[in-house]
């Protein structure tokens, strides 16, 4: 068999930071307990992990991109929550967080998750932030915590 390479899912000692964006708070508070509740089950110390609120989703790149250059940290979490109803900009904002976010994990070469839900629907985004389609939030500290052993699996090899 081919060497196959898999990110472990452990965060003991891994330095998160977590952008989490204001707007719409009602449902970026739950990504943000999501996220933090299934750091903490992998390992991660809460002195390892630093939370930066930011305006809105439109906000989130330029400020991961900063935390993910400063060399502080191992794995940038992303949390927004954009809502189609509520803006004639939906398509910009939403398409600039999701555009946005994917540059700073390619430039950075920082594991950089995306956790802001893009949603037509306020229920939606509710069923997303910890009811029956699970908590996205968490899913972004999952991909985090394992994008973050990959790589370090890869340059150990
Ligand atoms: N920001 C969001 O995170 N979600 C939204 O649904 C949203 N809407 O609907 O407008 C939103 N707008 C604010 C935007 O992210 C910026 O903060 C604002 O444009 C200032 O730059």
């Amino acid at each position: 068999m081919p060497p196959e390479i898999h990110g472990t899912l452990n965060a003991d000692g891994v330095r998160f930071a977590i952008v989490v964006a204001r707007f719409n708070s009602f449902i970026t508070d739950r990504l943000l307990a999501g996220a933090l509740d299934a750091l903490r089950r992998h390992g991660a110390a809460d002195e390892g992990v630093t939370i930066v609120r930011v305006p809105g989703s439109f906000e989130i790149p330029p400020v991961a991109r900063r935390l993910a250059q400063s060399g502080k940290f191992d794995a940038v979490l992303c949390l927004g929550c954009v809502i189609r109803g509520q803006t004639p900009h939906f398509e910009h904002v939403a398409g600039e967080a999701a555009r946005g976010v994917g540059r700073v994990a390619l430039e950075t070469g920082v594991p950089t998750a995306f956790g802001i839900l893009t949603c037509d629907t306020l229920e939606q985004a509710i069923e997303r932030a910890g009811s029956k389609a699970g908590n996205k939030g968490a899913d972004a500290a999952m991909t985090a915590i394992e994008m973050v052993n990959v790589y370090r699996k890869i340059d150990a090899m």
